[in-house]
């Protein structure tokens, strides 16, 4: 494994081919005022005002498979493209989808949307046990082309102390079951509101600790992987056709309304006409 040292910060414009090679050597890079203070705080309210409106969905969250490694300090939503009316623009974002496009070009034709989630680590959240996102799909073959890529974006600062995200430099490329690295090789990723952090699935990393009395940590997680791999989040039943006309195209097949050759094919055609639009 290649370890690396820091995670390069790129700022407006973002160099491509700076944020390509830091994929490459370090597994991951910040783009810096990815999103603006005022989409942050937009996303912020209208995520907690979709709560206040749906108490269910949290205790479903609560109940939920995910919520044994989220842990009861964490508030989570999923099915953010249906729900939450700034993220569609927000997972759109094309720096971040040109990205992702770029990094899994080498084994896929087409990309999806693995995920759009809403977490709110509240003070008292405990440090994440270090992981691969490829846990997902443990089975996979994995090497030096990724299959998926990671979206942590701060929608409220991330601190050390509320538990910004820890990340290990080089450590990618490797299976989701191997032992994690020592937590001396990781680094915390400290980051403003609205800087996003991209980093390929098979890095390891962890959220932090939240130590502090009363800082909930406001993150808005998504990310891409090839188009012949099953979704984490089943997008085709998380939202309803009627929405899914309303989005734009990209997005539509972002979602899973495209195929990859003979894959997810609807009547041996494109799943797109199944929208009849
Ligand atoms: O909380 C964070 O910053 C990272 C979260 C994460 O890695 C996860 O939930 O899998």
């Amino acid at each position: 494994m290649k370890m690396g040292k820091a995670i390069p910060r790129l700022t407006r414009p973002y160099d491509t081919a700076a944020a390509d090679e830091a994929f490459r050597d370090e597994g991951a890079v910040v783009l810096s005022a990815a999103y603006s203070s005022e989409e942050c705080d937009t996303y912020v309210a209208q995520v907690q005002s979709y709560l206040a409106e749906h108490p269910e969905e949290a205790e479903y969250a609560a109940n939920s498979l995910l919520a044994q490694f989220q842990g009861d300090t964490t508030v989570t939503l999923h099915q953010l493209i249906g729900t939450i009316p700034c993220v569609p623009d927000m997972v759109l974002h094309r720096d971040i989808v040109d990205a992702a496009r770029r990094l899994l070009a080498p084994l896929s034709d087409t990309i999806l949307l693995i995920i759009a989630e809403y977490m709110g680590r509240k003070p008292g959240a405990p440090r994440q046990q270090m992981h691969r996102d490829t846990f997902s799909w443990r089975h996979a073959p994995y090497g030096e082309n990724p299959i998926a890529l990671s979206v942590m974006c701060a929608m409220s600062d991330f601190t050390a102390e509320n538990g910004a995200t820890w990340v290990v430099p080089g450590a990618h490329g490797g299976s989701p079951l191997e032992p994690p690295p020592e937590w001396s090789e990781a680094v915390q990723i400290e980051m403003a509101k609205g800087d996003a952090l991209l980093f390929r699935q098979d890095l390891f990393h962890a959220g932090g600790a939240n130590d502090t009395e009363s800082d909930e940590r406001h993150i808005l997680s998504f990310g891409f992987q090839v188009g012949w791999l099953r979704q984490v989040e089943n997008s085709l039943l998380s939202v309803p056709p009627e929405k899914v006309v309303e989005l734009q195209p990209e997005l539509r097949e972002l979602l899973g309304y495209s195929h990859e050759l003979v894959l997810g094919l609807y009547k041996g055609g494109d799943p797109k006409n199944a929208l009849k639009i």
